[in-house]
């Protein structure tokens, strides 16, 4: 169900991403050929058979379950990423009720606003526990997750940009494509991250996991470096029912493609075994950019409580 493209130029040392049918996989060969190494891969066909997570099915789970609706607009992506004023899980979002962003999938306005409920925790819905993921994670031996399942689902269009996890993390691909761009941890260089010195006065609204770069349309006269970048880039295609390992450190653009609704589930894992923990700087990068928002979530506590009094 998936396909894999690297592209001819540069080919020896650009990074093959596997795709492997759910077939061959048991919890050891998982491991030991993936997990232990941070080695990317898709695992097609894993949740074949199991109900469609269609729109009128999430519906009926999450009925008027309210949740924190990402606002993007439509300019974001015209502005130079220095430009933003906010990122990731700190764009501005809309609390609403389920049954009333379906409607804005439905109608094309959450297509013409990008609308997008990115990373939402499945904790405290009807889908907590849900069939799929225990298969899953029985089937590939995961453990020791540090977050819920998070709900990812929007439509055709909208792109999560180009950023790295502190975690290992599993993308399962429920309903739609999306195409993902990668590039290996060791590209940091040439990817031009935001500096962690940014969460000092940004806090998570800029961050030390975020690249600078669009990178289907680069500008290489501000990042001229990115052109070697792109010797290494791979490319992924999730089709539902299929798994996506994506290891600790690797540099990932999620984009949704089509004219539908496209949902996906994530998970992230302690990243095992330890050793590899440790030689990940992108890992590192991030946890000390979280330490380094700390003078910034005071101030920003102290300024909100000093308002009323200064009248
Ligand atoms: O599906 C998305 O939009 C983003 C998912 C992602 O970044 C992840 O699974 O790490």
């Amino acid at each position: 169900m998936s396909s894999v493209e690297t592209g001819s130029a540069s080919a020896l040392s650009r990074p093959q991403i596997s795709s492997i049918p759910a077939a061959q996989v048991t919890p050891v060969s998982f491991f030991e050929t993936y997990r232990k190494s941070g080695t990317p891969v898709v695992i097609t066909g894993l949740l074949d058979g199991l109900p469609e997570w269609n729109l009128e099915y999430l519906c009926q789970q999450f009925g008027d379950c309210q949740f924190p609706i990402r606002q993007y607009g439509t300019k974001r992506y015209q502005l130079d990423k220095r430009q933003w004023p906010n990122m990731g899980s700190t764009v501005e979002t809309h609390l609403m009720p389920f049954t009333e962003y379906a409607a804005l999938l439905r109608d094309g306005t959450a297509k013409a606003q990008d609308l997008y409920l990115g990373k939402c925790s499945l904790k405290q819905t009807a889908l907590a526990n849900s069939e799929p993921f225990t298969f899953v994670e029985t089937r590939l031996g995961l453990k020791a997750p540090v977050t819920d399942y998070n709900l990812w689902l929007g439509v055709g269009g909208h792109t999560t940009c180009l950023h790295c996890d502190a975690f290992d993390g599993i993308l399962i691909q429920l309903l739609g494509t999306k195409r993902i761009l990668l590039f290996p941890p060791r590209q940091l260089p040439n990817l031009y991250a935001f500096p962690i010195s940014s969460h000092l006065w940004a806090g998570l609204k800029r961050r030390a996991s975020y690249s600078q770069v669009y990178p289907e349309q680069p500008d290489f006269e501000s990042f001229p470096r990115f052109r070697a970048a792109l010797q290494q880039k791979c490319e992924v295609v999730l089709n539902p029912g299929d798994v996506f390992f994506i290891p600790v450190g690797w540099w990932h653009e999620v984009i949704s493609t089509g004219d539908g609704v496209v949902c996906s589930v994530n998970r992230f894992w302690r990243v095992l075994p330890l050793s590899r923990a440790l030689r990940i700087w992108n890992k590192w990068r991030i946890h000390l950019g979280s330490v380094l928002t700390v003078p910034h979530v005071i101030w920003t506590e102290l300024h909100s409580h000093s308002r009323p009094l200064d009248g």
